[in-house]
């Protein structure tokens, strides 16, 4: 197994929309070992292939106090949205350090491949309701801070660039 490097935001390969998994085999199956293994490291609850420069839709999250419950999902397609939608905090491994809020169905319903290859289907609600939509939107090219106001967006950009080029705030 191997860790990772994560992309940084701004960096535009996070905006790369990814392609469908074309079959679950041995490479696929090395890749999600290695995501979990990225994912548990840098302590996060979700990481999108996307994430690792992958553009493939798969994303692993896990949940649990003890680390020790995987969710793989390869091509997660969204089938149902609660009529509910909520305000939470959110965070992102390629946006260190920057926390918000943003509103998201309270509950979703996704079809995937797991790691074997295996149809299923996943009911979520709360937080992994909001990890399962925040990954897939890593996998549409898409980013948390997008949701934020231009102001603040501006603002974390700033913020991210001056960090990567090893400048205090
Ligand atoms: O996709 C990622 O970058 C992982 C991200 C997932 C996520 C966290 C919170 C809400 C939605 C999606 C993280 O794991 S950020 C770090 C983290 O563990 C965390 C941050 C805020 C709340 C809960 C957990
Ligand atoms: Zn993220």
């Amino acid at each position: 197994m191997a860790l990772l490097p994560i992309l940084c935001y701004p960096d535009p390969k996070l905006h790369r929309i990814a392609s469908p998994v074309p079959g679950v085999d041995a490479s696929v199956r090395r890749l999600i070992a290695d995501m979990l293994e990225t994912m548990y490291d840098a302590k996060g609850i979700g990481l999108a292939a996307t994430q690792v420069d992958v553009h493939q839709r798969l994303i692993v999250i896990d949940i649990s106090e003890q680390r020790d419950q995987p969710l793989v999902l390869v091509n997660p397609g969204i089938t149902w949205t609660s009529a509910e939608k909520k305000l939470n905090e959110e965070g992102c491994l390629s946006v260190p350090g920057i926390y918000d809020g943003v509103e998201r169905f309270d509950a979703v319903a996704v079809s995937a491949l797991d790691r074997d290859g295996k149809a299923r289907v996943v009911e979520a609600s709360g937080l992994l309701a909001v990890c399962i939509q925040h990954e897939m939107d890593h996998l549409m090219g898409r980013i948390f801070v997008e949701y934020l106001s231009p102001l603040k967006r501006n603002r974390i950009k700033t913020k991210m660039r001056k960090l990567q080029r090893g400048e205090r705030d």
